[in-house]
């Protein structure tokens, strides 16, 4: 068969085209490539950055849906719907609500793709395509199976390569589509496997794109232990308990690690307390000033909008993130997705905007607050999160930011890193904010209930 697999972009602007320039290989994508058995073509299509080849006599398209790509996803998959390929969806969004994204596709994988893959397949060449394959909790992920890193050849994303140790996170903070995604779990790959698909490419950063790889500081370890002979520079997720542990932060830094992104949310005890973020009860300043003594770039992850923020708390940690000099920044509103305890939470006390369903509101855009705050308007939360972007990013906060000589200044290598993707990201802050999702101004056309043409 002919599979062309999918990557949905978010959306349009109000003039001209947005193309993602922060955009990475989407590891998803590469993992069903390498779990499809042999005889089958499998093309990459980036809605990202290039147009989608509707015309290419494909047997099946594959589409990978979040919420943010969900309304994208939905128009890519009518088109391919109307020339008579079926569509399959899978991934965060689509496991999260699988009876909307059934309303748009022929069939649906919810949860991780690695057991029902290769079933679906089979039964779609022998013509019993089922509506619907339930992936069971997935305590190996990937094992034995390789990413077909070949299907993002030739293709213009960032150098760096995207792999994972783990996934899931056990901790159970309310707004988190990950802990309904593995209903708290953390399972890890065995790190033969991991050092071989490090040895098996070529570059020598890499971006583990866990949960948190913090999670099981023991697996963790031993992990750091087999990098340090592969002389590679990497970056992941975790979190600040990590911090509790000498000897993990002693290999962490021996094993090439250039920092993480952490969640800090928030610097306002009630919020954090709101949002059960347990591994964040200690002092930020003294968090920040250790990561600094070992050398760590961080990219301190803020959420805003909880109930225990106005705009003046939500001004002081802007200011405190540009003070404490990180690397980067991300201040994002809180958004109600899916399945979260924040959504239904919201939904209960009437406060949800854009009919409860904002990933597929004709009017809600990018970065838009999607709810009712508790202490400010939702356009003031969003003039305010745009605000935090634009403040830490402008040219005086980048330059102030850098000069931190454990850090930033620490070597050659990571000014250069500070000064790539400092001035990209000031530029996807003005870009991004306020696109429309999806790029078709016309309604959805709902056809998974209907046959197929
Ligand atoms: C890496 C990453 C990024 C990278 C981008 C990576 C890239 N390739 O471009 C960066 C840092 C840029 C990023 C940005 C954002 N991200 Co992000 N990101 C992730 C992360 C951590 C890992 C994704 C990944 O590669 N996973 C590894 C693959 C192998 O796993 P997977 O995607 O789960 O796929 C498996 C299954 O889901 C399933 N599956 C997936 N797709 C398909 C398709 C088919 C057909 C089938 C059958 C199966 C299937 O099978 C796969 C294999 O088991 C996820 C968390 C996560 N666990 O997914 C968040 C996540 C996807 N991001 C999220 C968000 C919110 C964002 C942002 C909107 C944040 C923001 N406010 O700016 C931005 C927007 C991105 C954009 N387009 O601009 C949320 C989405 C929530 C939701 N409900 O949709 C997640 C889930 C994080 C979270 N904690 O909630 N992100």
């Amino acid at each position: 068969m002919r599979i062309l697999l999918i990557k949905p972009t978010i959306g349009r602007p109000d003039q001209g085209r947005y193309v993602d320039e922060g955009r990475m290989e989407p590891l998803q994508l590469g993992l069903l490539a390498g779990l499809t058995p042999p005889g089958h073509e499998v093309v990459l299509a980036d809605d990202r950055f290039e147009t989608i080849p509707y015309d290419g006599g494909w047997d099946l398209a594959a589409l990978t849906v979040e919420s943010f790509t969900a309304r994208r996803a939905y128009e890519i998959a009518t088109a391919l719907h109307r020339r008579g390929i079926p569509v399959v969806m899978g991934g965060m969004h689509v496991t999260l609500l699988p009876e909307e994204a059934l309303d748009y596709a022929d069939a649906i994988i919810t949860g991780d793709a690695e057991t029902v893959w290769a079933e679906m397949l089979a039964d779609l060449a022998a013509g019993r395509l089922k509506r619907r394959y339930d992936a069971a909790a997935n305590p190996q992920p990937q094992l034995g199976v390789a990413v077909d890193r070949a299907v993002f050849a030739g293709k213009p994303y960032l150098p760096i390569t995207l792999l994972q140790f783990s996934r899931g996170c056990p901790h159970a903070c309310t707004y988190c589509a990950i802990s309904c995604y593995f209903h708290r779990h953390h399972y890890t790959r065995p790190i033969a496997e991991v050092v071989a698909e490090i040895r098996a490419q070529r570059r020598r950063l890499l971006f583990f794109v866990d949960d948190n790889i913090t999670a099981n500081r023991r697996a963790l370890k031993e992990l750091c232990r087999a990098l340090i002979p592969l002389r590679v520079r990497w970056v992941s997720q975790g979190s600040m308990d990590m911090l509790d542990d000498p000897e993990l932060m002693e290999l962490i830094v021996a094993s090439g690690c250039l920092g993480f992104v952490i969640g800090f949310e928030s610097l306002t005890a009630s919020s954090l307390a709101e949002m059960r973020k347990s591994p964040n009860r200690r002092p930020y300043d003294e968090v920040v000033e250790h990561l600094r003594r070992l050398g760590l770039q961080t990219w301190a992850a803020f959420t805003i909008g909880h109930d225990g923020d106005d705009l003046a708390s939500i001004r002081r940690t802007c200011d405190w993130a540009i003070r404490q000099k990180f690397t980067f920044a991300a201040f994002n509103i809180l958004m109600p997705y899916p399945g979260t305890e924040l959504y239904h939470r919201l939904e209960a006390e009437g406060r949800l905007l854009y009919d409860g369903r904002w990933w597929l509101h004709p009017d809600y855009r990018f970065n838009h607050a999607a709810f009712v705050p508790a202490q400010m308007t939702a356009d003031e939360l969003t003039a305010i999160g745009f605000e935090c972007r634009s403040r830490f990013s402008a040219p005086g906060a980048i330059w102030s930011r850098f000069l931190e000589p454990r850090t930033n200044l620490r070597s050659p290598y990571r000014a250069l890193t500070y000064w790539l993707y400092n001035p990209l990201f000031r530029r996807e802050v003005f870009r991004k904010q306020g696109l429309h999702f999806g790029i078709e101004d016309r309604d959805l056309e709902p056809f998974g209930s209907k046959e197929t043409p």
